[in-house]
């Protein structure tokens, strides 16, 4: 009783907070038209940003608003989570690591997320995590037959004993395990089904997202994230410094959006995550526009967003600015040559933008200024590469970010 009450007063004041930021920018069509994204260090009305403090008070806050009025919607609020480990497996991959069932509620019996998370046994210290959600569900990523299915269907198949462990080559958990850390996931229909009319998730049963600023489904799974994050900071195995978001493609635009949103996440590895991830609104010919992706997936974003699909150079920020709004921790874009769609070089040129923020917080930003060749690994606080192939996410890939994590978090103890 006590909790929904709550939630009843988060609800109220989540609305009252969404209308309060659509009145304070004006309507898209009395946007000026820019060609270029605009610039993190310049105040919506012009002003310069001139310091670090400045950026982190004033033009977060104004970047955040935007963002939230115009793209993804106003994300709802922090709620209380209960938790409970409801299994653990202390001989996963051979005795390596402990692999525990965890369900995360909400005051109320649905939605939960059911978070696995695999953790190293041979270390001195708590481990370092990469955290994201996962297309499959958690039995598709390893092959104990007690990780259940998932409660929704995934996105490619229903649930299956015959797809259990079937996405193993894309989690690659055990590579991470033997280099130290450890792996937090959870099915991202657990938090909101990927559908125009989804009624299980958290828009239409916590937070009902209503109204121009409503939020959409990239902001439901970045909320997810955030829960998620709220659960392995009581962890005691985990080392709640050295929390870095994975995702890909459009678990990797909720893997940004968490990430700019809540610094406690110290670390965001969107991997191909295209537009309303780490490509331009601004983009090109190959690349996936404004106009398509809110077509073909009208539910991801806000409805203001739609209103710049025949002018996405009226948008008063660019992904450029989600970027800079992770300042100044580390950020890692991966690409894959195929992958057009996702626009490699455009998000190349969000970094490059980036850059005068994270060194403005005295970061070494984006140390190489020219695309660089494929499989070379731009590994500085904003950091890139490009890999031949497609769109998927590899062994090969995850070594990426386990160097890169070693070199910003420092290697696993
Ligand atoms: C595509 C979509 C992309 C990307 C991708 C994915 O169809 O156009 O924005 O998110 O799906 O998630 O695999």
């Amino acid at each position: 009783m006590k909790t929904n009450y709550k939630s009843a007063v988060a609800a109220t004041l989540f609305l009252l907070f969404a209308v309060s930021a659509f009145a304070q920018f004006p309507p898209v069509s009395k946007l000026p038209v820019r060609q270029d994204p605009p610039d993190p260090l310049v105040m919506f009305k012009g002003t310069p940003v001139t310091s670090k403090a400045m950026f982190m008070q004033n033009r977060c806050a104004e970047l955040k608003a935007m963002f939230q009025h115009y793209e993804y919607g106003t994300l709802p609020p922090r709620t209380n989570i209960s938790s409970r480990v409801e299994y653990a497996d202390k001989n996963c991959f051979g005795g390596k690591a402990t692999l525990k069932l965890i369900t995360i509620r909400f005051g109320q019996r649905e939605p939960r997320i059911d978070l696995m998370l695999v953790v190293p046994n041979h270390r001195k210290k708590p481990a370092p995590v990469f955290m994201g959600m996962n297309f499959g569900g958690n039995y598709a990523l390893v092959t104990n037959p007690m990780v259940p299915f998932p409660r929704s269907a995934p996105r490619r198949n229903p649930p299956a004993e015959s797809q259990r462990g079937k996405q193993i080559d894309v989690w690659n958990i055990e590579q991470s395990i033997d280099r130290g850390y450890a792996v937090a996931t959870c099915f991202c229909n657990d938090v909101e089904p990927d559908s125009v009319n989804a009624t299980n998730g958290i828009r239409e049963i916590l937070f009902p997202a209503k109204g121009d600023a409503a939020y959409g489904t990239i902001a439901a799974w970045a909320w997810g994230l955030q829960r998620i994050v709220d659960y392995l900071n009581t962890d005691k195995d985990i080392d709640s410094r050295h929390i870095a978001v994975v995702g890909h493609s459009r678990l990797g635009k909720a893997a940004i959006v968490a990430a700019a949103f809540d610094n406690r996440i110290t670390m965001a590895i969107p991997l191909q995550s295209g537009t309303g991830g780490a490509a331009p609104s601004r983009g090109n010919a190959d690349s996936e526009s404004v106009k398509k992706i809110n077509t073909s997936f009208p539910h991801w974003f806000c409805d203001e967003f739609k209103k710049f699909n025949d002018q996405p150079e009226r948008l008063p920020m660019d992904q450029n600015c989600l970027i800079a709004l992770c300042a100044p921790r580390p950020v890692l874009l991966g690409c894959a040559t195929e992958d057009k769609w996702a626009n490699p070089t455009g998000q190349f040129e969000m970094l490059k933008s980036a850059d005068k923020v994270y060194r403005l917080m005295g970061t070494d930003g984006l140390a190489e200024t020219t695309m660089p060749q494929e499989n070379h690994v731009i590994d500085s606080t904003l950091g890139y590469f490009i890999r031949p192939g497609k769109h998927s996410m590899t062994k090969g890939d995850w070594k990426v970010f386990l160097d890169y994590a070693d070199k910003h978090f420092g290697k696993p103890k």
